[in-house]
């Protein structure tokens, strides 16, 4: 029965003999077991390797079905951890078939002599923590049981089938078989009818061989998925000239990429490129046959954008209309549930145009789903279909599969790894999981794993593991746990890089969603490969943070916390505003800081389109001002908001906020008027202030000729432009208007005070430092002009201001003084909407396009103004512009 078949595995103990006493357990001798038993023996660690296969190879050994290729270029899917081992192998082809990679893994065995320390033909049957000895006991199927004092699962991603799930497979009297475990003998298709179930990889890479062999195939088909042809060949010569040109180079930058392949971060965005242009570089791509150069180098927003991946969904759902010749066999493969990328997309040859053979037969179950498996073949609710043979390409329990389901896990206390999963897989960094001490996992669910080049990913968390048991011995420790505080931060780090992606929008393997019953959620690390590596360092840098070592030589220690507090891309964006070396902006003058502002603004992404964009002049407190229009491309009238850009009073202009005016002027609907207040130290206090409340006047009586709705206005504006927008609603309450309905303050600056937490919290660190503020403070007004209510609002009667929405950022010196305005506001009677941006700097909300968690908060904003002006808060579908990624991730 072929369930039986793919659970495969008895589960019978027989330990004979006396058990095995080691340092370290492996389990699986595949890519990552092979090289943790390598670098554990020049450890000096005794080491047994346990595989229940007959030889090396894991996923290479089992998946022999016809076509099975690696679909990373080979040349980045190998070891990379001795140069000789480098030297001595050459790949035959771009993306090696099954054999030769099996081959390879062998030969690596060989070359390090590693056979010798592996039992092959055993499997694992229970791990169990024995907190008296301090070591795991292992009981297993063939021979002796292991005690070692650590556990490391090398088990593998996609390495437990998952069950058919279809009724009377047992009934069928043909023959049966799974990709994933596939005979060591020919397979013969010749003149036999033969059925496919899955379009996955495995689906797509033996369909079109099936089909050349086959008398008939009909492949059963859920759901369509995206794939790309893969061009396969030699090895392509400028890949090899850029790895042979510098080795170490190449190697370097991919693990340091985004997926471990050496590929530079794209740039440009979709919107700023023509359809020519994008279908220029699709074609390109297309014509490359390379994954991972489609999902990450055509334009910066396709993988994190619903509106750039539609771009490239498209032009992909094109390709199948053009090579799928019969219409209706083509809409049945082009996918439309899933944004491309979110699901694991395949490489294949010849896939689409199978279906234009005449022995070839899709049949789409989403509109007719099998109802049964037959003594003959298969039935849907429409047809039955007479085979020989059935091909389960159906997949796989991925990623915590073969860790949770293959043999129970009992770490301390009793807890078994099944029920402390039950819930999703918790894990910290994806190493380690709290309450089983000295257990590893090797690319395990949390860790990029899946999303990566496994060879890198492997190399860098046997790297880490190993030279972790080392650092342990050398200081006296025995065990290591991570701390609940510590995983419980990685589960948090872990939604916030899943809401940088499309991922979560797609029901998939990687989130759980293809094995009934299994909890939901994004299971592999969303941050990228080389991100994660600089965590996993940090953690070893910040003294093992997240762990607890204990051992009899040396006393316990337990370094305890989170190693991620920042959004991770605001994380990253830190990182590489460190590495550019910037100078003190308030070392620079405010001429200085001005043109460096404008040179740093230039490197950011273009603003995205709005219905038109017009500059104008208006009446100030004491003459005329510049202004910057932006306006909906929906008809008007638009009620209008007036916006006060940042800078501290002394840098900036009516420009220098484009893509969050564009953004906020594309989400709300609304007119946004961005306006050139005059600036310190030239116009010192309180000329911004008078220009805020002078400018919002003019706006508000040439409401009508600026096209927008007449009546009252709204104000908006961040850092110390929301200090003016707060200011100028006191104002207009104090001199008899123009009416505000609404006022939108972000990180705004509302006091004088510099005691509060956050200044002290946050002084350095997060762009916007103490000292900077103290500049402009100078620059802006004297002390004595402090206390004023025009400067310092939150020192002003409160009472009778408009609606607000303020948002704050974690980590920023103005976040106290934030929220100390809007719980004041609150106080006095107003309606008040506070935002706590977590894990986010002073300029991360307005970082559009860059900082994408922010995109929620921007939402936010939006719709609070659209409350404000008695509008439905959501735009509408009469509203004429693109739709909008909906990225929630702040909050
Ligand atoms: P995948 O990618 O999980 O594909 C499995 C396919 O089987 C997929 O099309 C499934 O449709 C389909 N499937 C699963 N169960 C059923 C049932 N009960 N009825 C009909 N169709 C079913 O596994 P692969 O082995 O192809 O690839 C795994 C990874 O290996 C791959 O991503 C690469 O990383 C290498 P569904 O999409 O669930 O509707």
């Amino acid at each position: 029965m072929p369930d039986a078949a793919v659970a495969a595995r008895s589960s019978e103990t027989t330990n004979s003999g006396a058990t095995q006493q080691v340092d370290v357990a492996v389990v699986g001798a595949g890519f990552a077991g092979l090289y943790l038993l390598h670098r554990l023996r020049k450890a000096g660690f005794s080491t047994v390797v346990i595989e229940e296969a007959g030889d090396v190879g894991g996923t290479w050994y089992w998946n022999r079905y016809p076509g099975a290729r690696c679909d990373i270029q080979t040349i980045d899917y190998s070891y990379t951890f001795d140069p000789e081992l480098e030297k001595a192998w050459q790949w035959s082809e771009k993306y090696a078939t099954q054999p030769e990679i099996l081959r390879y893994l062998g030969f690596v065995a060989d070359r390090y002599d590693l056979r010798r320390d592996i039992r092959f033909n055993t499997k694992v049957t229970s791990a169990t923590w024995d907190e008296s000895a301090q070591r795991w006991q292992l009981t297993t199927s063939n021979g002796a049981g292991v005690s070692c004092r650590h556990y490391i699962m090398a088990t593998g991603c996609l390495s437990t089938p998952k069950p058919p799930e279809i009724d009377g497979v047992e009934d069928f009297k043909g023959e049966v078989y799974f990709t994933g475990r596939w005979p060591h003998d020919e397979v013969k298709f010749a003149g036999k009818r033969v059925a496919v179930i899955g379009t996955g990889s495995s689906g797509i890479q033996s369909i079109p061989i099936i089909a050349e062999q086959a008398a008939h195939l009909t492949v059963f088909q859920r759901t369509p998925n995206f794939a790309l042809p893969a061009h396969n060949g030699p090895q392509p010569a400028d890949r090899l000239a850029m790895l042979e040109g510098d080795r170490a180079a190449y190697r370097e930058q991919a693990r340091w990429s985004l997926a471990g392949v050496p590929y530079p971060q794209q740039m440009a965005v979709s919107w700023q490129l023509s359809d020519a242009e994008r279908r220029e570089r699709f074609e390109q791509a297309w014509a490359t046959g390379d994954l991972v150069y489609v999902l990450t180098q055509l334009w910066a927003d396709q993988g994190v954008d619903i509106d750039g991946n539609a771009h490239v969904a498209n032009l992909i759902r094109e390709k199948i209309r053009e090579i799928v010749k019969d219409p209706a066999t083509a809409e049945a493969l082009t996918p439309h549930d899933h944004p491309f990328g979110a699901k694991r997309p395949c490489l294949d040859t010849n896939y689409y145009a199978t279906y234009n053979r005449p022995n070839v037969t899709l049949v789409n179950l989403r509109q007719e789903p099998i109802t049964a498996i037959t003594a003959s073949g298969i039935t849907t609710d429409k047809r039955s279909f007479d085979v020989d043979m059935i091909v389960f390409a159906t997949g796989f329990d991925a990623m915590t599969g073969a860790i949770r389901a293959v043999h129970p896990i009992t770490g301390r206390g009793g807890k078994s790894l099944t029920d402390v999963w039950a819930n999703g897989p918790q894990t910290y960094l994806g190493l380690t999981v709290a309450g089983f001490p000295n257990l590893f996992l090797i690319t395990g669910p949390g860790s990029p794993s899946v999303l990566s080049n496994m060879a890198v990913s492997i190399e860098q968390h046997v790297d880490w593991v190993v030279d972790r048991l080392v650092a342990m011995r050398d200081a006296g420790f025995t065990t290591i746990d991570a701390t609940e505080t510590a995983q419980a931060g990685w589960a948090q780090h872990m939604g916030d890089c899943s809401m940088m992606t499309l991922h979560r929008l797609a029901n998939t393997w990687y989130t759980g969603a293809n094995v009934p019953g299994k909890a939901q959620g994004v299971m592999p690390y969303c941050g990228g490969v080389g991100p994660y590596r600089s965590i996993c360092n940090e953690v070893v840098a910040r003294g093992m943070l997240g762990f607890r070592m204990t051992g009899p030589g040396a006393a316990e220690q337990c370094n305890d916390g989170k190693v991620v507090h920042l959004q991770p891309d605001v994380r990253l964006v830190l990182g590489m505003l460190a590495e550019m070396n910037l100078p003190q902006i308030e070392q620079l003058g405010a001429e200085g800081a001005r043109g460096f502002l404008t040179e740093f603004n230039k490197a950011r992404p273009a603003g995205r389109p709005v219905g038109e964009v017009g500059d104008g002049v208006l009446h100030g407190a004491e003459g005329l001002l510049p202004y910057r229009l932006y306006r909906p491309a929906t008809p008007g009238p638009h009620p209008i908001v007036v916006y006060f850009h940042g800078g501290g009073w002394v840098l900036g202009d009516e420009q220098s906020d484009d893509p969050f005016c564009r953004d906020l002027c594309r989400r709300s609907g609304m007119i946004v008027v961005s306006v050139g207040y005059r600036h310190a130290p030239e116009h010192r206090f309180p000329a911004a202030a008078e220009d805020g409340y002078a400018a919002t006047r003019w706006i508000a009586e040439h409401a009508t000729e600026l096209g927008g709705r007449p009546g009252p206005v709204l104000v908006a504006g961040w850092s110390a432009g929301g200090n003016i927008a707060a200011v100028t609603c006191q104002l207009a309450r104090d001199r008899g208007g123009p009416e505000i309905a609404g006022q939108l303050l972000i990180c705004p600056v509302t006091d004088s005070r510099y005691d509060r937490p956050s200044y002290t919290e946050n002084a350095v660190g997060y762009f916007l430092t103490r000292s900077m503020m103290f500049w402009f403070w100078d620059i802006y007004s004297s002390p004595a002009d402090r206390t004023d209510p025009r400067v310092a609002p939150l020192r002003g009667d409160l009472k009778g201001l408009p609606p607000a929405f303020i948002a704050t950022c974690e980590f920023d010196p103005l976040r106290d003084e934030g929220i100390e305005y809007a719980e004041a506001l609150a106080a006095a009677g107003s309606q008040v909407e506070q935002l706590q941006a977590r894990g986010h700097i002073h300029t991360s909300l307005m970082m559009v396009d860059v900082v994408v968690t922010g995109a929620s908060a921007r939402v936010k904003m939006a719709e609070a103004l659209r409350g404000f002006a008695g509008l439905p808060k959501q735009l509408g579908s009469e509203q004429d512009v693109a739709p909008i990624t909906v990225n929630a991730a702040a909050g």
